[in-house]
């Protein structure tokens, strides 16, 4: 039987992640939403970025018949409250306005209250079962202005310390190494090769 997995997202920056991180599940045919268009896309109105991943891979896990990997993801900023949070993906129309946004909201918040953290929840189902979840968080804070093309989403406007610069600014492979999504799916990896019956 072929080793499928099915990645259960829309989001093509997430794809091309999740494709390079997991490229020691050498042998696995590894799908995207894109490859079942007929599959309609779920709504998402969990109250947590779990509550969503899960929903999501079991979703695409039933639809597919295929073991699914589902990530739900988003940034959490202090200074708003936690805005935009579960509500990332709609917190404007396009990625470029989601940024003009958020700088705009924070116009005026001093250095040391711009803290943020990007998280990301991943599921992985079978249909009709959860096989395995995670969690990976990346502390930033926001930065005045948007710098840097690499990436996707909020990647110009997250700063990140330990990288002296925004994540748009690093090449994937920097970001890969710290980011929200490679420490969700490094914890994920042991159970996901197990599923996929790969020894690592
Ligand atoms: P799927 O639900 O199909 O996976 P989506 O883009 O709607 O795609 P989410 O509901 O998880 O995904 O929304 C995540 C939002 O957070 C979206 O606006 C992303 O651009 C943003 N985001 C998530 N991870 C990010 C990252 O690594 N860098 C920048 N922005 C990110």
């Amino acid at each position: 039987m072929p080793r499928q997995l099915l990645l259960a997202t829309r989001n093509d920056g997430k794809v091309r992640e999740i494709r390079e991180l997991i490229g020691v599940a050498k042998g696995a045919e590894i799908l995207s939403a894109a490859d079942f268009p007929e599959i309609p896309e779920p709504f998402e109105d969990g109250a947590t970025f779990m509550d969503n991943a899960r929903s999501k891979a079991l979703c695409y896990a039933e639809q597919s018949g295929l073991l699914s990997l589902a990530d739900d993801s988003g940034l959490i900023v202090d200074a708003l409250g936690g805005r935009p949070g579960v509500m990332s993906a709609r917190y404007a129309p396009t990625s470029a306005e989601r940024n003009n946004k958020l700088l705009v909201e924070l116009e005026g918040i001093r250095d040391n209250e711009r803290t943020a953290r990007f998280v990301c929840a991943m599921a992985l189902a079978r249909p009709g079962r959860i096989a395995a979840t995670a969690e990976g968080v990346l502390e930033g804070t926001i930065e005045r202005e948007s710098r840097g093309s690499h990436g996707f989403g909020y990647d110009p406007v997250f700063h990140v310390a330990e990288l002296g610069c925004a994540l748009a600014e690093a090449p994937a492979a920097i970001k890969n190494t710290i980011s929200h999504r490679a420490k969700a799916l490094q914890a994920m990896l042991p159970l996901l090769l197990r599923e996929l019956g790969i020894t690592p």
